[in-house]
This record gives structure tokens, C-alpha cells and sequence, in this order.
């Protein structure tokens, strides 16, 4: 499974034109449909990789990737709740939420020139709202059961309070520490402040520098959140261009890389994830995992008989490969090392794991 982030924000925001950004290519838009959201996958550029891949002329290619998701919100009417909580069996699979803040000055319908600092403070908001709603409606049913004398619910009830007081609070779940036990308790509810963040400011042409976001960045530091600045619709245009042209236009704007480049390494900052490299002449690929992962565990992302039979892991690292150009050569130099069960898996191994099949 690809990372899932999703992109969410007030409406006209520039939600989808962050996604053109991301999902357009001199060829067209390279997406898809799924009932009124857009879905779009993103190859994880990684110089690296595509370096193993020129040494190794493999058959095939696969870099890691990120699914994008343009997140089309139904307008908020009064007495329906707040618009998250209607998404909430959309969301569910979210691994994290970039919260697009409409941050070009322009006016709303109603006149006003959204305030970026309020936008994002009141994004947290509703993600409370939207998990207030599902820690209260399951409590109203235990209490419910209980008052009928069904017990056994107790434990859950008692990491469903602990929940309720953190979201009174105005503070995210994310922010506490369960047991395994509750974590598995409270696992399938599914709750969206458990998801990590990142916050785009969606700029004008003319506010690229950032200079107007320093509100909106403090407010963000407070909850340990970067914020990265994008101008969505000029990106999007960059992004149809040939990588010359585009090259041209990027450094015209002073921006150093493109968007998509920039979101993907702040989602695998963000995340805490890193790539290992499996390589040979059928295919050269990449891996995603978390950082602090062992050898076995990263076995089975490739398959679970490897993890099942998993003996040991032959690693080196992608630099002295690439500047050995061989494995016979890192051997000689005693470069390529046998890592057993618990060794952790480093950013940028390249491994050819043995398992009893
Ligand atoms: N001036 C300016 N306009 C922008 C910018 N980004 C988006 N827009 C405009 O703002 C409007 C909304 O942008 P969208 O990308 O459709 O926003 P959205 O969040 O997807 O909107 P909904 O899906 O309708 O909620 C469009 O008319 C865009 O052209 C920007 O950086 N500068
Ligand atoms: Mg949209």
C-alpha cells in the first residue's frame, strides 16, 4: 500500500489545485476518480535510486510511491455536523492530512479575506469535532449497555474517557501515549487527530517569499507542524512544462524544488519513514518503511515468506555501491555486511535478504 495523504482544507482553498500541482505531467493529469474525490500516485523521486538503476539496467523500475488524494468536501449545513464528520468513512484510510490554507489574500463570497492563522486553527478544530462525535456517541452506548447491566466494557470506556478529556482540551489524540492494549482498543475508530499533519500555505505569485506568514507559521510551530509554501496554480502550470522549461520557471520564482518533490520529503520527514533498496537485473526497487524498523519486518514489505524464513539480510549502502559499481567489489572491501534478526534497517541499504523458502 502506497502512503495515503490526504489534502483537506476550507473550501476554494486551492485543495485541487495543490493536487494538479502534484498529479500533472507534460503528458496530462495522472490521476483517477473515486466517487467526487480525485486519488492521484506519485513517484517518490530519489536520486539515488535512479542512480542503481543506470548502474544496473534492470527490467524494471519502481521507485516507492504516495497516493495523493483531492478530498472534495460537501458544503456544511447547519444541524448536519461539521463537514469532517460526514467524510469520516472516506477518511479512514488517511495516513496523514496535508490542511491547505488559502493563503493568496483573495476575498470569499462573503467579503472577507480569510485570516491563514484562524483557517488552520479552525481545520484542528473540526478534526476535534469530527472525533468528539465518535468518542461521545460510543460512550452514550456503554453507558446505555450498562444501565441494562451489560458489563465489560469498562476498559474501553476508561481509554474512551481519556480520550474525551484530551479533545475537551482542544488537543489532538495523536499527542497521547496508549498501552497496546487501548491503542488496539481504540484502533478502529479511526480517529483523525491520530494522523499526522503538514500544512501547505497556498501563496500568490507575489507572496512566495512567505513574508506574510509568520501568524500562520507560529500557530503551526505551537503544535511542532511545518509549514510549506506552495502557489498552487503557477505549480501546476510548472508541472505540464518538459523538465527544461520547468527548470527555467522554478528558478525564475526563486523556488528550489517542485511541489511535488518538496511534499513527498516533507511526508517522509513528517512520517518518519525511510527506502531500502532491492536491486538486480529484473528490477530495481524501492521499499518504504519506518525508521527503526528490523531486518525481518522489512523482509515482509517485499514478501511474508522472506520475513517467515528470513536468515539474514547481505546490506550495503547504496554510496559505496554506487561508487564501487559492484557487490564483488564492496565484498573486497568488506563494505557488504551480514545483518541477522535484529539488525535495523538503515535509509538508503541496499539488501538482498536469504530466507528458507
Ligand atoms: N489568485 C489565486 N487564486 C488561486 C490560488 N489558488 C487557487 N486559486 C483559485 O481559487 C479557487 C479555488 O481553488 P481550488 O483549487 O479549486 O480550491 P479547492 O480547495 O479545491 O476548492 P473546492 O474543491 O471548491 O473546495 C480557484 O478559482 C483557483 O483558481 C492562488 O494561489 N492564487
Ligand atoms: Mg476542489
Amino acid at each position: 500500500m502506497p502512503l495515503m495523504l490526504y489534502l483537506i482544507g476550507a473550501p476554494r482553498a486551492g485543495k485541487t489545485a495543490v493536487f494538479d500541482a502534484l498529479t500533472n505531467t507534460p503528458q496530462g493529469p495522472h490521476c483517477f476518480v473515486k466517487g467526487p474525490h480525485r486519488l492521484g500516485t506519485v513517484k517518490v523521486p530519489d536520486a539515488r535510486l535512479e542512480a542503481l538503476r543506470d548502474l544496473y539496467n534492470p527490467k524494471k523500475y519502481t521507485p516507492a510511491e504516495v497516493t495523493f488524494v483531492d478530498v472534495a468536501l460537501p458544503p456544511a449545513s447547519a444541524g448536519e455536523g461539521n463537514s469532517f464528520s460526514q467524510l469520516n468513512a472516506f477518511l479512514g484510510d488517511a495516513d496523514a492530512f496535508a490542511l491547505v490554507i488559502q493563503a493568496f489574500g483573495e476575498m470569499d463570497y462573503q467579503g472577507n479575506t480569510p485570516d491563514p492563522a484562524k483557517q488552520f486553527e479552525s481545520l484542528l478544530l473540526e478534526l476535534i469535532v469530527a472525533d468528539m462525535e465518535k468518542v461521545e456517541k460510543r460512550l452514550d452506548k456503554i453507558d446505555q449497555e450498562f444501565k441494562r447491566g451489560l458489563k465489560g466494557n469498562e476498559a474501553e470506556r476508561a481509554v474512551l474517557a481519556r480520550c474525551k478529556q484530551q479533545l475537551d482540551e482542544g488537543k489532538a489524540l495523536r499527542d497521547l501515549t496508549f498501552e497496546p492494549e487501548d491503542e488496539k482498543r481504540i484502533s478502529s475508530f479511526r480517529f483523525l487527530t491520530q494522523r499526522r499533519l503538514l500544512v501547505i500555505a497556498n501563496v500568490a505569485e507575489d507572496g512566495l517569499n512567505g513574508a506574510a506568514l509568520e501568524p500562520l507559521r507560529q500557530a503551526a510551530s505551537a503544535h511542532k507542524l511545518e509549514v510549506l509554501v506552495f502557489c498552487a496554480p503557477l505549480e501546476a502550470e510548472i508541472a505540464t512544462l518538459d523538465s527544461e522549461a520547468a527548470a527555467g520557471f522554478l528558478k525564475d520564482y526563486g523556488i528550489s524544488e517542485p511541489a511535488r518533490v518538496r511534499l513527498v520529503q516533507a511526508a517522509y520527514r513528517l512520517l518518519d519513514l525511510i527506502s531500502f533498496f532491492t536491486i538486480g537485473p529484473d528490477e530495481v526497487r524501492a521499499w518504504t518503511i519506518h525508521r527503526g524498523t528490523l531486518a525481518p519486518q522489512a523482509a515482509g514489505k517485499v514478501h511474508s515468506d522472506i520475513e517467515r524464513g528470513f536468515i539474514r539480510a547481505e546490506t550495503v549502502a547504496w554510496e559505496p555501491l554506487l561508487r564501487l559499481k559492484s557487490h564483488a567489489a564492496c565484498r573486497e572491501q568488506a563494505l557488504l555486511r551480514l545483518e541477522g534478526k535484529q539488525y535495523i534497517v538503515q535509509d538508503g541499504d541496499v539488501i538482498d535478504f536469504r530466507f528458507n523458502a
